[in-house]
């Protein structure tokens, strides 16, 4: 794989990584209200897909979207403002970081209820097939929303009507605090249940960078010409708590045994080593890259902390879809 493809990877990578380190240190303050899902330690296969994607192609996320958004594109400082409940944000403030949404870049959103976007994602595919374009839509979903119902009805259309779409399953193994072995009976793989159904499906390693291209690069091909749904389960971890800006090992709903485990294969480390193998030098590269990401994460910030809250009759508007 050439060196300018992994260095973007891991440029792409390193800015969800550092963007939600900023959330997380800056949460305690107070200013920024709404719940927070980070998925630090799980940005390979957002990153990964970004670069084989184009733009006009469409994706929809999950409460833990941030990753999500950002490698599609959507605008760093709207997210932030978001965030802080502020006007200027993606959803004018009224949303959080749960209500994603960038459709300048074929963002279409992000969800509360668990399994919400995944019929969403389905229906994209759907109009871009009446509309005979070669757009796909992806659609990220946690291994917990397999466990839903409309999962199940929204794989069984798109495999009904060969739609464009590829369902891709972080599965970090939790559903807040409960493992997959009190959810799900013994010994099922989810990607071989989902294949039962009739979607092309694989499972892979969701923290090796490469890995995660080279499994998109496919997938993207394959569905863009044609051949039908891909369903992707990638086997990742988020570090932080279920919802917020703590460690909760303290918990004890996990090891941290496990956890160690995991970090020891922290994907943003991994891409790392691999091009410091290739080129020892590459260091100072990688220093450039973190460096020129903190600017545009310390403007974004001051961006939203400047920025006005809505005023109150905003409240009262977009309350239906519009176009
Ligand atoms: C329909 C619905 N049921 C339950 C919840 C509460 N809830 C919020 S996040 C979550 C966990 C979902 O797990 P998973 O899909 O694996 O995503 P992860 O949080 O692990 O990224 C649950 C149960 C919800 N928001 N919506
Ligand atoms: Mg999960």
């Amino acid at each position: 794989m050439k060196q300018d493809l992994i260095l973007n990877l891991y440029r792409i990578m390193k800015r969800i990584r550092l963007v939600e380190e900023e959330i997380a240190l800056q949460y305690p303050k107070w200013e920024m209200r709404c719940p927070t899902h980070l998925s630090i330690g799980q940005e390979a296969v957002a990153a990964a897909l970004s670069m084989c994607i184009r733009k006009d192609d469409f994706a929809v996320s999950t409460h833990r979207g941030h990753a999500h958004y950002l490698a599609k594109g959507g605008s760093l400082k709207s997210m932030i403002a978001e965030i802080y409940g502020k006007s200027t944000g993606c959803s004018r403030g009224k949303g959080g970081s749960m209500h994603l949404i960038d459709k300048d870049v074929g963002f279409m959103g992000t969800s509360a209820i668990v399994g919400n976007s995944i019929p969403i994602g389905v229906g994209l595919a759907l109009s871009a097939h009446l509309n005979f374009t070669d757009q796909i839509s992806c659609v990220f979903l946690g291994d917990g929303a397999t466990e839903e119902g409309v999962f199940y009805e929204s794989v069984n259309f798109a495999v009904l009507k060969n739609l464009p779409v590829i369902f891709i399953c972080e599965n970090n193994l939790y559903s807040v605090y409960s493992p997959l072995e009190v959810r799900q009976p013994k010994g099922r793989k989810i990607s071989k249940m989902v294949e039962s159904i009739g979607a092309t499906s694989l499972s892979g390693d969701g923290n090796d960078v490469t890995n995660c291209y080279r499994i998109f690069r496919n997938s993207v091909n394959s569905v863009r010409s044609g051949l039908g749904p891909y369903f992707i389960e990638f086997f990742t971890y988020r570090y932080k708590e279920h919802c917020g800006h703590e460690y909760d090992n303290n918990l004890g709903y996990r090891s941290v045994a496990e956890f160690e485990t995991w970090k020891k294969r922290d994907p943003i480390e991994l891409c790392k080593k691999q091009l410091l193998e290739t080129d020892l030098s590459l260091i100072r590269k990688l220093d450039k890259i973190d460096q020129i990401i903190k600017e545009e994460i310390s403007d974004a910030f001051l961006f939203a902390q400047n920025s006005p809250f809505p005023e109150p009759q905003e409240a009262f508007s977009g309350l239906y879809a519009d176009s």
